[in-house]
Formats: C-alpha cells, structure tokens, sequence
C-alpha cells in the first residue's frame, strides 16, 4: 500500500510513528513543510523536515518533540559571547551539524531534495521524507508594528513569531512568501497521483499542511488524486493540543473547532475526516459539508494509542472509495 502524508514537525512526526507501527509492510512517502525554514548564522534550518527525520530516525529529543536527544549548546554560548544573535532561537551542537552539511550540499548545488535525501542516508527514518519544493518558501506573519505609525503592521518570520514572541501578538495575516513561484519538489506529484491512500495527519492545519498545499499543483494534485484523502484533526475540544494553532487559524479567520479546520480544507481535498470522541457532537457538521466523519480518540499519548489513529484514519480512507 503507498501512503502519501502531508507532514509538518512534531504533530507529523509523533503521527508518522504510529502509521508506520500499524502499517509496517507500507510504502510511505511524507511531503514535508518547508516554510518554517530559515536562514540564521549563514544556515539553513529545516525544523519541520528534521523533526520528522530526527523522530523517525531515533535522534530526537522526545519530551520537547523538537532538536536532538543529547544536546549541548556550546556553539549557541560561543556566538552569544560574541554578541552574534539572534539569541532567541535555541540551535544545539549536535544539531548545527546538521545545517552544515545541509548549507555545504545547497552551496555545491545539490538541490534541497537531494540534500534531505542524503540527510536520511544517516538517521534511515523509514520513510521516503520529499520537502514540498526545492525552492526557497518562507512563511511570514502580519503583525501589529508597536514602533511603527498608529495601526502600522510588519511581517516578520514564522519561526520570530512563534519562538522569539510566543505567539503572544495577534496575528493578522500568514503570508507563504515565495510559494506563488515555487515548484513541487521532484517526485512529489508523482508521489500524490500514484498514492493509494492520501493522509493529513493531525498537523496544523494553516504553517504546516496549509504552506505544502500553498505550493503550485500541490492542492489540485491532491484534489484530483484517485486516492480517498483522510485527516485527523489537530484541534480536539476547542483548542490546539499544543502550539499556536489557534492563533494562526484566526488570521485566516477558521474557528478553532475539528469542525471548522475540515470546512476549511473542504470536501473538495477531503474525503475523510477524523475528530477526538470530546467532539462526537461535530460530526453530523462535517458530514453535513460532505465529508465522511468518525469520533475516535486522538490524543498521540503513546505508540498503541497513535498507532489505532491511523488505523482508524486507514479504515476511514476504504470506505470512503
Ligand atoms: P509543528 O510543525 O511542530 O508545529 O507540528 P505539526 O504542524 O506537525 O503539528 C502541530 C499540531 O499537532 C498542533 O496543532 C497540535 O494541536 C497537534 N497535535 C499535537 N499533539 C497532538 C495529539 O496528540 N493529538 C492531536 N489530535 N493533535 C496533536
Ligand atoms: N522551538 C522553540 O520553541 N524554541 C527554539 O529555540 C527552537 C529551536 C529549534 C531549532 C531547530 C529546530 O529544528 C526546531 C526548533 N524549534 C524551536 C522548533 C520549531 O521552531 C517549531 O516547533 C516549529 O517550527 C513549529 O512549527
Ligand atoms: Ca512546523
């Protein structure tokens, strides 16, 4: 069976460990978001790409679902003695090799596919791990400019607003630079069109699933596909499970529900919808906007329970077509 998932870190990742428990004879091909990526020290970070290849691969730090197990911070102290910031974005020793061998692959020309390609060449996650696009997509957020004229708004990077401000500003719009001009990355339609199953596991729905399905031909490839397309909500009983879900959800003006999240795909990329047993009451809504829907538990608290989600999310998906 080839199973397509449109991925992005932690809610992915933790997802992706359960698939692949159920399902282990599967082929599994993970798009991964790229527009948290960003440029810092003259590197490029991949978080969402690395969470997934890091967690797959047995690298990661598992309480924090992000960066590596083991970590020390000597280079981050190193820079910070310099007074060389920014210092609010926590990159680790272990990681920043990583990023090294990553900006040293781009630098010699290989394209960011091959270089994740050869990234996976050492952690082996299981998993054929495409980014959505080779070229260069960044997601921004609009927000109130305090230094700016009265009702003055800036952009400023996804991962500022989210690490360095908490999520703590009201975010007014989310912006995929880039994206209009991208391209999917090779093979990833290949992948969508040749699929068996198509999943959005229980990602955020706007910076993770929302920026691979903003890439050109990525949103009608999954729309047309012959595969059932199956989701598993992210927001269970009102609220993000954790994150900023709900902040980025209300800047594209979609109400934290499981409900609302599978209106906003709609039923023209979903045919299969799965929320937490808390939100039973919103499922007649989602069949309703005509897609199929089941109350099942989604709490990802360990590999049993994670696992019997995607077999829920599988079932889903064979009665759907
Ligand atoms: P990120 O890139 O690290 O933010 O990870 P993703 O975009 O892949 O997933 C983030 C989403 O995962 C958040 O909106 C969370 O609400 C959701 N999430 C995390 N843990 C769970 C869980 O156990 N169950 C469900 N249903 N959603 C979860
Ligand atoms: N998340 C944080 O909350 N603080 C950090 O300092 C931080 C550093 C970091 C470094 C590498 C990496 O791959 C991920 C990192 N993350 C950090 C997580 C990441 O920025 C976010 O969880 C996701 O991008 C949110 O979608
Ligand atoms: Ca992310």
């Amino acid at each position: 069976q080839r199973i397509v998932v449109l991925a992005g870190g932690i809610g992915g990742a933790r997802f992706l460990r359960g698939l692949m428990s159920a399902v282990p004879e599967s082929s599994l091909t993970v798009i991964g978001n790229t527009g948290d990526d960003i440029h810092l020290f003259g590197l490029k970070v991949c978080p969402d790409l690395d969470t997934v290849m890091y967690t797959l691969g047995g690298g990661i730090h598992e309480e924090q679902g992000w960066g590596r197990a083991g970590e020390t911070f000597a280079v981050k102290e190193e820079l910070a003695a310099y007074g060389v910031g920014p210092d609010w974005f926590g990159l680790g020793d272990r990681d920043f090799a990583t990023h090294i061998v990553r900006t040293q692959m781009l630098a010699a020309g290989y394209p960011l596919s091959a270089v994740t390609e050869a990234l996976c060449d050492r952690w082996k996650p299981g998993v054929r791990l495409l980014p959505m696009s080779d070229d260069r997509v960044e997601t921004h957020v609009m927000i109130d400019d305090p230094d700016g004229a009265p009702g003055a708004r800036k952009a400023v990077h996804f991962q500022e607003y989210w690490v360095r401000l908490r999520a703590s500003v009201p975010a007014h719009a989310i912006i995929p630079v880039g994206a209009e001009q991208a391209k999917p990355a090779p093979g990833v339609l290949e992948a969508i069109a040749e699929a068996d199953v198509i999943l959005f596991p229980p990602s955020n729905p706007v910076v993770s699933v929302g920026s691979i399905l903003s890439v050109p031909g990525i949103r009608e490839a999954v729309a047309d596909a012959a595969a059932p397309v199956v989701g598993l909500s992210p927001i269970v009983g009102g609220s993000p499970v954790r994150g900023m879900a709900d902040k980025v959800l209300a800047a594209v003006g979609v109400e934290s529900t499981a409900a609302a999240v599978a209106r906003h795909y709609g039923p023209g990329l979903l045919d299969g919808w799965l929320v937490d047993t808390v939100d039973a009451a919103a499922v007649a809504d989602v069949e309703a906007a005509g897609i199929a829907c089941r109350a099942v538990p989604l709490m990802m608290t360990d590999l049993e329970a994670t696992a019997a989600m995607a077999r829920e999310a599988l079932a889903l998906a064979g009665e759907v077509k």
